[in-house]
């Protein structure tokens, strides 16, 4: 079976090491399997720093899969040290808000050489897995470069506003600058990463992991033909909600939500995502929401089942539910 999984960072990863044991994978690490499992991973959040290529969705991803992630902050390596920070930060480098752990600035270092002698993110990034074995296949939504950009009112000059990297707002600012809108720059432009398309062509299901509506999955969508090849696909295609009794399980996906005026409810995000059946550009066929919770969205099948990822055997029950309501037999 073919089954393709829309992911951003943290959510998405936690949500493929469910997908994996589902189908009889081991969460972590590679397996001999007949299911396939391809995640379609946001590259929004990609940034620049330090002369440094930083794509956190993709090592998230990476490193979660590969059993190389922190735990307890869901990003980047265990066991990490910040020698290079605390030097950088002795130089007055900027930006002295975002921390590049010694450790995972290897993957940059590695990925930013291969980017300036040409190759694309998706060829670099199969070579990163090479080491870590994430045992899905990671696809980059796009091998161009786009960046999510929040405008809002600036913090240092009255009355004017500015548009601010999307690491800038949610790492310094913590997503408490009230966002004017959030632009994916550079997506119109985009083409999808090699593979995407036949991906979602050829899937047996397409999942919507948990992850930010906005700024993880909704920018992949942004890139032109996904969501063609998604109102096209076969597959039946199904979501899982982020938000759980009104509220995010993690993280500040609200404010991403507030700014285009989207309610923090599973009922709304699954209102926004529409109907693939009874919509003109809606994207599901099933919507999977927390056990207790009365939802409906027209034209979309709504199933409620527990959706707290606090183990992999929870998180694979949710996949299990996923996949049953995409239509598929397990
Ligand atoms: P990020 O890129 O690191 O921000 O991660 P994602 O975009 O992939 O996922 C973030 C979303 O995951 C947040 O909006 C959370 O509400 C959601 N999330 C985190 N843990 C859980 C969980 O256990 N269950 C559900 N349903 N959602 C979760
Ligand atoms: N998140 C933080 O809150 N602070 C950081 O200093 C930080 C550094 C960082 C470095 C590499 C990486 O892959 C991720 C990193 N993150 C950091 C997480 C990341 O900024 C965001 O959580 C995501 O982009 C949102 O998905
Ligand atoms: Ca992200």
């Amino acid at each position: 079976m073919k089954v393709v999984v829309l992911v951003g960072g943290v959510g998405g990863a936690r949500f493929l090491l469910g997908v994996k044991a589902a189908l009889g994978l081991p969460p972590i690490g590679p397996g001999e399997s007949p299911h396939e499992v391809t995640a379609l991973v946001n590259t929004g959040d990609d940034v620049w720093m330090h002369g440094l290529r930083i794509c956190p969705d993709l090592d998230t991803c990476m490193y979660t899969l590969g059993g190389g992630v922190d735990t307890g902050r869901g990003w980047g390596h265990a066991g990490e040290t910040w020698v290079v920070k605390e030097e950088l930060a002795a130089y007055g480098a900027e930006p002295s808000w975002f921390g590049l752990g010694d450790k995972d600035i290897a993957t940059h270092l590695i990925r930013s050489q291969m980017l300036r002698a040409g190759y694309p993110l998706s060829a670099i990034t199969e070579a990163l897995c090479d080491r870590w074995q994430p045992g899905v296949r990671l696809l980059p939504m796009t091998d161009d470069r786009v960046e999510t950009h929040v405008v809002v009112d600036d913090p240092e000059e009255a009355g004017q506003r500015k548009a601010l990297h999307f690491q800038e707002w949610w790492v310094r600012y913590q997503a408490g600058l009230p966002a004017h809108s959030i632009v994916p720059v550079g997506a119109d432009e985009a083409k999808p990463g090699p593979g995407v398309l036949d991906a979602i062509a050829e899937a047996d299901a397409v999942l919507f992991a948990p992850s930010n509506p906005v700024v993880s999955i909704g920018t992949t969508l942004a890139v032109p033909g996904v969501r063609e090849a998604l109102r096209k696909t076969a597959a039946g295609v199904v979501g899982v909600s982020p938000i759980i009794g009104g509220k995010v399980v993690r993280g500040m996906a609200d404010a991403c939500l507030t700014a285009i005026g989207v309610e923090t409810s599973a009922e709304a995000v699954g209102r926004h995502y529409g109907s693939r059946q009874t919509s003109e550009d809606g994207l599901l066929d099933g919507w999977l929401v927390a056990a207790g919770e009365t939802v409906h969205v027209p034209g979309v099948a709504v199933h409620a089942v527990p959706l707290l990822m606090s183990d992999v055997d929870a998180t694979a029950a949710m996949a299990r539910a996923a996949l049953e309501l995409s239509g598929v037999d397990l």
